[in-house]
């Protein structure tokens, strides 16, 4: 379990952010060795000084902003700094000073003005460190980053190198990384770049809220952690008008807020949905600002519970991805997403395979769209992949996502991995470890695997979970171009898991390859026709079994997002509803009046 921590930098009385998002110096290691920059020590003068450096936006992902092909496909040490100063008031302030990267993939090591800073293990995830012995208030400081995407077989995700084994018929030190997942492995500072201070002794490091209903009022539990204890702490409760509706002396308390705005995503109520509460925390002379929901979320055998109802989830799968920016943070692309996802009528999305940005997750929470948040275990395949240092790997993984996403009232569900060998014998023990250790961080949301395509007789992890997820692909994957299939194969599949396992099922992906304008009638595969022609078969389905222990279904995908190079994917996945620039496909707007009827209850 990681140390707690890891609020999300907010200014505040105590508290100042300092951006260092922007242009920053870049060089790539290309050395046939793949390390002269370590031999070389890079990190100790400015990048330009070793050799020739290019501008780099800081949030993207490096792969996709240069004409390099190399670049765009490199894999191994890539080098970023930058400069900035420490204003002197931090000193006479008795500032603590933080440095944090919201995410970096995938092997991140960091140097302050050439000392050793922090390391961390994995992307999509924040690290950060206290700087205060390696600031320098007098002059200007570097910040230098070196990130390496290398995967291999206990990263998560995981993946391997492949040497061109046949030294005659591959150039000399010819590799590749095979990925064992179908997403572009983008690299590179994913998301911002900040400073932040808080008092240096005696502050807030962590807050855990858990919430619940009882008739109209709201139930706030909350746990407050500092730097020392005892803590001097107070609490208030602040709704969204501003008024203090609660408040509480001690690190840890109960509060009832009397005819609470409870959190409900925005299908399932008109008024003010995704209602957030703030809880101000002032311990000693620091104040945070937490933002929570008061909702309540549990699961029957057949249902998917919010706030004591039902609650039929009709989402999305999506990815980070867009052009140019690859995975990088973009605040244009997230407001884009979520018109989009209002104008589809989407009232749930999943994180499909990794955490996403925080600046993601507050609008969920704030537009009332519920999330099944994704650790990025997707490809876990092999017997390597499921060894006790993969396992290891993926419990901390687990504790940094619980970590940062716990308070998140859009948040309703954790999900551990995306379509693992599940019929492995390893993956029993494997899962369970990984599943219990989750509910032992969380007991408050249900937890999920995402099932891809092993049946319920050899499947060996759905005994673990709470909710029961598919991922098929009927119809496509199998028996193309036969959309007559789909209602035979799917239910007799829904039917089959239940008989086995009285748990509610989410379908979490069922899609087609679709090529914009592509146009054939009857409909052909890869033609928007067939793509619409496809997900009606699955509709009807889907209209019968969720009056029953369906509760949920999701398209794979929003929107086309890049891949590897393959023979079976024309420049990425084409299975979005909508393209990569977000213009809506056949199918875009037949989801839509699907999903437009389904929040008015026809
Ligand atoms: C899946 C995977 C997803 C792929 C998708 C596809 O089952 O979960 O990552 O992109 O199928 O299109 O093949």
């Amino acid at each position: 379990t990681p140390q707690p921590g890891m609020l999300y930098p907010r200014d505040s009385e105590s508290r100042q952010i300092k951006h260092l998002d922007g242009m920053w110096n870049f060089r790539a290691d290309k050395s046939s060795a793949r390390n002269a920059s370590f031999e070389e020590k890079w990190f100790t003068q400015p990048l330009h000084k070793t050799g020739p450096v290019i501008p780099m936006p800081v949030p993207s992902s490096f792969n996709d902003i240069t004409q390099d092909k190399s670049l765009r496909d490199f894999v191994g040490w890539v080098w970023y700094d930058t400069e900035f100063y420490a204003p002197m008031d931090w000193i006479t302030l008795k500032k603590r000073v933080v440095l944090r990267f919201d995410s970096a993939h995938y092997y991140s090591i960091v140097w302050l003005n050439s000392e050793h800073l922090m390391e961390h293990n994995g992307g999509h995830l924040p690290f950060e460190a206290e700087v205060n012995n390696l600031l320098n208030y007098g002059g200007v400081n570097r910040v230098t980053i070196a990130i390496n995407n290398t995967l291999t077989p206990h990263t998560l995700p995981p993946g391997t190198i492949e040497y061109g084994a046949d030294k005659g018929r591959y150039p000399p030190g010819f590799f590749k990384q095979i990925l064992q997942f179908d997403f572009f492995n983008y690299a590179g500072i994913h998301r911002s770049v900040k400073l932040y201070t808080t008092p240096f002794t005696h502050y807030i490091s962590d807050i855990t809220i858990v919430t619940d209903v009882a008739g109209s009022n709201g139930i706030v539990k909350y746990t407050v952690i500092g730097d020392q204890s005892p803590m001097d702490c107070k609490v208030e409760v602040i709704d969204m008008d501003g008024f203090i509706v609660g408040r509480q002396n001690g690190s840890q308390g109960q509060i009832t807020v009397t005819n609470a705005n409870f959190w409900w995503p925005y299908t399932m109520t008109a008024e003010k949905p995704g209602y957030m509460y703030t809880l101000k925390v002032h311990a000693w002379d620091d104040f945070y600002r937490q933002p929570f929901g008061i909702r309540v979320v549990k699961v029957t055998d057949k249902q998917l519970l919010i706030n004591n109802r039902p609650f039929y989830c009709h989402g999305v799968a999506k990815h980070e991805d867009s052009d140019i920016r690859g995975k990088g943070l973009d605040f244009a692309l997230i407001a884009k997403d979520f018109n989009l996802l209002k104008w589809l009528g989407a009232n749930c999305f999943r994180t499909s395979h990794y955490p996403y940005a925080e600046e993601i997750m507050d609008q969920a929470d704030r537009q009332g769209i519920a999330v099944i948040d994704e650790s990025p275990g997707v490809g876990i395949k092999t017997v390597a992949n499921m060894n006790n240092v993969s396992l290891a790997h993926h419990l901390e993984v687990m504790g940094e996502l619980v970590r940062r996403d716990k308070n998140r009232p859009s948040v309703i569900m954790w999900s551990v991995a995306n379509e693992p060998a599940s019929s492995r014998d390893e993956a029993r023990p494997y899962f369970k470890a990984v599943i219990e250790h989750t509910r032992s961080l969380d007991n408050t949301r249900p937890v999920t695997y995402v099932n891809g395509g092993v049946g319920p007789t050899s499947d060996k992890v759905v005994e673990y979970v709470d909710v029961i997820c598919l991922n098929h692909y009927y119809a496509w994957y199998s028996d193309c171009g036969y959309i007559d299939v789909i209602p035979y194969q799917l239910k007799s599949d829904l039917n089959d898991w239940n008989a086995l396992h009285k748990k509610p099922v989410i379908i979490t992906e069922y899609g087609a390859d679709t090529v914009v304008g592509l146009h054939q009638e009857p409909s052909f595969i890869f033609t928007e026709e067939y793509q619409v022609d496809f997900m009606s078969q699955y509709h009807k389905v889907f209209d019968e079994f969720r009056k029953d222990f369906l509760v949920g279904e999701m398209v794979w995908n929003f929107a086309d997002f890049m891949t590897d190079q393959q023979i079976n994917r024309v420049v990425g996945n084409r299975k979005g509803v909508l393209t990569r620039q977000r213009q809506p496909k056949m199918s875009g707007h037949l989801l839509r009046e699907r999903y437009q009827k389904l929040i008015n209850g026809t």
